[in-house]
């Protein structure tokens, strides 16, 4: 059989973001530069993801890397490797991330003028059963005037300039919005590239599936307990599908090209939610909204907060518009 020649149109995501930046004139090229970092530190975490479970016998026969090294665990690693690799970008003057507890703002010579958000590795406990995990990320410019301090990042989440996560899975997949619609690339292990694989994700008006903790039902106010029980139990039709992973990337993956929605609201126990607004909240939020879905606390428009910390937690439901405006229905 004839096999015809391997296409050489492929859309890499380095081309792809460069592409869109020549077509805004203001575009100074420092956010391109910055978003290769951000996927440099994904195929990095991408490799030691995949390698963990060996890395992880390694540790327990306690033997060190061929370096001498102790091995770190894999979402200490990732932190390091992004704060590393952001600050190296010289793009970046404030990073927050979920394993440092206080802002990190970048020294000069190295400061420009963006603010990262980060969650280096989301989903943790996911690790060591080989379950997908990601990387959540969020991006805002410094105020105007600033040199970079924590008011840069304590700001709405409508005000940021991109959003975006990598799932660790079969493939690595990194989703992106810089607030004009979402596109979704898949890692090419051979090519070591990113290649548009998703163009233009619009996320269905409605759904078949729910994605909750109901482990925590024992806890769930009346407007949750009563929205479940209406997908569950219908008066017509037929009921939702549960799926829950536990990997917010992974559930809210799934949710953007499915549909449906996901819910981690706030309950007798966890009485804010369990999900970071700066981190978690508001780049799923970013994506969600720009691929047409809707994003909320169940009493407002989760990008409209302003955060009062960087570690503030928030109750969380997202997905398809009137999946999501069901919920509202409850909350009313
Ligand atoms: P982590 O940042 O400690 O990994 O926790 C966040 C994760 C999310 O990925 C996921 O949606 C949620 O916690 C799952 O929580 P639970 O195990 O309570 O269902
Ligand atoms: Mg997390």
């Amino acid at each position: 059989m004839e096999q015809s020649p391997p296409s050489t149109e492929i859309v890499t995501l380095t081309s792809h973001v460069l592409q869109s930046a020549q077509q805004s004139p203001e575009s100074t090229g420092d956010l391109t530069i910055l978003l290769t970092a951000v996927q440099t530190t994904c195929k990095f975490i991408a490799t030691n993801v995949r390698r963990a479970g060996l890395l992880n016998l390694i540790g327990v026969a306690g033997t060190a890397n061929v370096q001498g090294e102790d091995q770190k665990k894999l979402d200490i690693l990732s932190n390091d490797i992004m704060v590393n690799s952001l600050r190296a970008s010289g793009k970046c003057a404030v990073l927050i991330s979920e394993e440092i507890d206080d802002p990190i703002i970048i020294d000069i010579p190295y400061r420009g003028k963006y603010c990262v958000v980060f969650d280096p590795l989301d989903g943790s406990s996911n690790i060591d059963a080989g379950v997908n995990i990601g990387t959540i990320f969020g991006i805002y410019k410094v105020l105007p005037g600033s040199e970079g301090a924590v008011s840069d990042v304590l700001r709405p989440g409508k005000e940021m300039v991109a959003a975006g996560y990598c799932m660790y899975g079969s493939s690595a997949n990194l989703v992106i919005s810089t607030g004009r619609g979402v596109n979704g690339y898949t890692l090419d292990n051979g090519i070591g590239e990113f290649i548009l694989t998703h163009p233009n994700i619009r996320i269905p008006s409605r759904g078949k599936i729910y994605s909750f903790n109901e482990g925590n039902a024992l806890y769930f106010h009346e407007p949750v307990t009563k929205y479940l029980d209406s997908i569950k139990f219908p008066a017509s039709g037929k009921p939702y599908s549960a799926r829950y992973i536990g990997s917010m990337v992974a559930d809210v993956h799934r949710t953007l090209l499915y549909g449906g929605i996901f819910g981690y609201p706030e309950d007798k126990k966890s009485k804010t939610g369990k999900l970071r607004l700066l981190y978690e909240g508001f780049p799923m939020a970013y994506l969600i909204e720009q691929a047409g879905g809707v994003a909320t606390t169940g009493r407002e428009r989760i990008l409209d907060i302003v955060p009062t910390g960087i570690h503030q937690r928030i109750p969380v439901f997202l997905g398809s518009k009137e999946d999501v405006e069901d919920v509202l229905k409850f909350y009313a």
